[in-house]
Parts: C-alpha cells; sequence; structure tokens
C-alpha cells in the first residue's frame, strides 16, 4: 500500500516483519526451506575465482573446503534484496510492531529468565540489561527467529550478484576468517538472508569487532540457543561506541505551544537544562532531566509524537543507523522495565485513519470471518489479502485497501 505522508523506509523493516508473529505483517517468514538453493554455472565459476582471492588472502584450503562444500545460489536471496525498498513504515508503525504487547511481554520475561547472565553482562560492559534485551527483541524476536539461511551461500550470492558486491565480498571474506578461527562450523554458520548473524544478527566484520566469547570455552558462539556470547557481543559493541552507564537513551517529551519544529532534529543538539529552560518536559510536566547535550525528535512533526534524546542514542544508531529503530530499542527497553507506553497520539494517516480506526477495522473483519490474524492497527499482507477477501464477496472492487468508507461499512 502506498503512505504517501512522511515515511521510513528501513531495510532492516525486512527482518522485522519476519519477526513479528501475529500482528497482521506476517507475510515473510525467513527460513531457508523458502529459499532452496538452485544450479547456477555462472555462480560456481565465480565461486572458483572468490576462492583464489580468498586463498590469497589467507584462507587456508580446508576453510574453504569446508565452506564451500555445500554452498549454492540462493534466488531468494537476490529477490529480498531486490524487494527492500518495498518496506515502508511509518514510525507509529513501526512503533507498534517494536513494542508491541508481545513483544514487551516476552522481553520481561527474557529479563527474568535470563537475569544472572544479563547482570553479569551489564557489571562487565556497563551497559543495562534492558538496552541489551530490547536489541535482542528486535533483532530475532529473543532468539526465536534467528535465521536459519546458510550465511556463505547468502553472502556469495549476494557477492555474485554485484549490486552490492565489494560489501558482500568483504563479509564473505570476514565470514571466512571466522570460521577458520574455529567459532562455529560451517554447518551451523546461518542466519538472515543478508548474512546477519544469531541473536542479534552480527554481520560478520561487526562480529570480528565486537564480538566476545562470555561462555569461556573459547568461541564466539553467537548461534547457540545459549545467548550469553551474543548478548556480551552487543553491551560489547555499545560499550566500545561509547555507552554511558546510568543515562536514558532518551524519553518522550512534552513540548511548550508553538514550539517551531525547525529545531527538532539530531543537527540541532543543545544541552538538556537548555531545552528545559525553553520549556521541554516529560510526559508528567517535569522539565527534562540533565544528561548533558540533547536533540529533539519529532519523527511525524508536530502534530506526532516528541522525544528528547541523549547521547547514548546515537550509540544505539551505531549498531542501526535508523533513528526509528533506536527509538524503538530505546521505547522497547523502556516498556519491559514497566514503563508507560507512547503517551501523545500519532496523526492519522493519509487515508484518514487513526490507529484505533485500523484496530477497529481488523477486528470487524475478523468477526466476520475475515481474519487479519491480529488486530494491532498495522496494515501489513495478512490485513489486505482480509480486505479483499471481505471486498470479493460483498461484490466491492477489490483493492486490498483500507479506507473510512470500508470501516464505516463495516460497522
Ligand atoms: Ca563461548
Amino acid at each position: 500500500m502506498q503512505i504517501s505522508r512522511r515515511t521510513i523506509s528501513l531495510s532492516l523493516l525486512a527482518t522485522f516483519v519476519s519477526a513479528c508473529s501475529g500482528g497482521g505483517v506476517s507475510s515473510s517468514r525467513d527460513t531457508s526451506s523458502s529459499m532452496p538453493a538452485v544450479p547456477n554455472p555462472a555462480f560456481d565459476s565465480w565461486v572458483a575465482g572468490f576462492r583464489q582471492r580468498a586463498a590469497a588472502g589467507g584462507i587456508s584450503q580446508a576453510t574453504l573446503d569446508q565452506a564451500f562444500r555445500n554452498v549454492g545460489y540462493l534466488p531468494g536471496v537476490i529477490e529480498r534484496d531486490r524487494n527492500q525498498t518495498e518496506f515502508t513504515r511509518t514510525l507509529e508503525d513501526y512503533m507498534a510492531i517494536a513494542a508491541s504487547d508481545e513483544r514487551v511481554s516476552m522481553g520481561k520475561t527474557a529479563l527474568r529468565q535470563h537475569g544472572s547472565t544479563l547482570a553479569a553482562i551489564e557489571s562487565r560492559y556497563g551497559v543495562e540489561r534492558q538496552v541489551v534485551t530490547a536489541i535482542w527483541g528486535l533483532e530475532s524476536r529473543y532468539g526465536t527467529r534467528r535465521g536459519d539461511i546458510p550465511t556463505i551461500s547468502a553472502l556469495s550470492t549476494l557477492a555474485y550478484d554485484g549490486r552490492r558486491g565489494a560489501f558482500m565480498e568483504k563479509q564473505l571474506m570476514a565470514a571466512l576468517r571466522i570460521l577458520q578461527r574455529g567459532d562455529i562450523t560451517a554447518d551451523r554458520m546461518v542466519g538472515s538472508w543478508a548474512g546477519a548473524m544469531g541473536h542479534t544478527q552480527f554481520i560478520p566484520t561487526s562480529f570480528e569487532a565486537f564480538a566476545v566469547d562470555f561462555t569461556g570455552d573459547g568461541r564466539r558462539d553467537i548461534w547457540s540457543d545459549n545467548p550469553a556470547d551474543a548478548l556480551a557481543s552487543t553491551a560489547a559493541y555499545l560499550q566500545r561506541n561509547g555507552w554511558q552507564k546510568g543515562q536514558p537513551w532518551g524519553m518522550e517529551v512534552r513540548l511548550p505551544a508553538g514550539f517551531s519544529t525547525g529545531l527538532a532534529g539530531r543537527g540541532n543538539a543543545r544541552s538538556a537544562a537548555s531545552w528545559a529552560g525553553m520549556g521541554v518536559t516529560d510526559t508528567r510536566g517535569r522539565p527534562v532531566p540533565n544528561h548533558g547535550s540533547a536533540s529533539i525528535l519529532m519523527p511525524d512533526g508536530a502534530a506526532g509524537p516528541a522525544f528528547i534524546v541523549y547521547r547514548n542514542f546515537s550509540v544505539i544508531l551505531r549498531y542501526n543507523n535508523a533513528e526509528s529503530y533506536a527509538l524503538g530499542v530505546g521505547h522497547l527497553s523502556d516498556r519491559i522495565l514497566g514503563g508507560a507506553p507512547i503517551q501523545a497520539t500519532f496523526p492519522p494517516d493519509a487515508l484518514g485513519m487513526t490507529i484505533d480506526d485500523r484496530k477497529e477495522l481488523q477486528r470487524l473483519l475478523t468477526a466476520k470471518g475475515f481474519d487479519t490474524q491480529g488486530t494491532d492497527g498495522v496494515i501489513g499482507s495478512n490485513t489486505e489479502a482480509a480486505i479483499s477477501a471481505y471486498q470479493r464477496s460483498v461484490g466491492l472492487p477489490v483493492t486490498g485497501q483500507p479506507s473510512m468508507d470500508l470501516l464505516r461499512r463495516l460497522r
């Protein structure tokens, strides 16, 4: 569906949508069964040439044999790579997915279940447990969606394809060095279609720079069912990028009347005291706390929620350089500690529908037997399919698109 108001385009959302279980956006699934390898002689000769470059770059024949024994060309990977730009969502949709009831509740459980590990990681790396847990929740739904696509095949396919060939070949070389070092075997080196691996979806170069062996067995195993190495690696990543323990990422704020949107944006940092002096408060009306330099973000403009973000926000951006991602991590981290949902309302979408309208539409469709697979107000392919089926059943033009007219008709 086309959303003409300000939208956020994210490659991450591909991962995100596939990581969402129920709520209306679960069309894309990230499984190797949906991505079989197909014979491709041109790919095979590319692999032969690459193996020579890799050998010249210090990769042993034994490692190359292991890595490429079962390698194959994965057309599904190319399909996903080409379709990335179609995943375009508003911040409201993004936040509804990032901090869905289910993801918040699973986060609270994860915090309890892995409490001692997370406490030990917090104490060693100085990164709060709820932040590490929130990244885990967004990257792999707390380890339940780590991806099972063979990394060497995925990266070889992308490097051969060439759209981002140099970058992907660099990742492939890093993956081979990881195999050569013995952190993991080729058959267990699996992940997303784009080469992100393990509980917190490290690409190979990030793994080389930041992964740690927290369990002490000599291997940095971010793929294991035991998430300790992966969670510690994420904390190490944030620490090395300047995380300040005890400081918040940011918070939702209320702006004084007449606050100019021109003051918003990460390029307009001021001291928190200066923002407080201008009348920026937390959602309960207290002056924003002073944690040094800060910016105001208004992702949906004056009609939507506003946030103050501190230096730690920039550290989350080093993990994934999308403001909506960092807001999602920050907000989810607050929510799994029992914090409140976003207080401000979002403006209606381009079709004049609020999230409550969209939730009502999903409820009414589902009640009439056109199951939207959830009622989170996020219009995904399940909801579009349900709308199409309903439209067909009553003889309306089949558009699959929500509208206020459709909602009124369903009422
Ligand atoms: Ca280990």
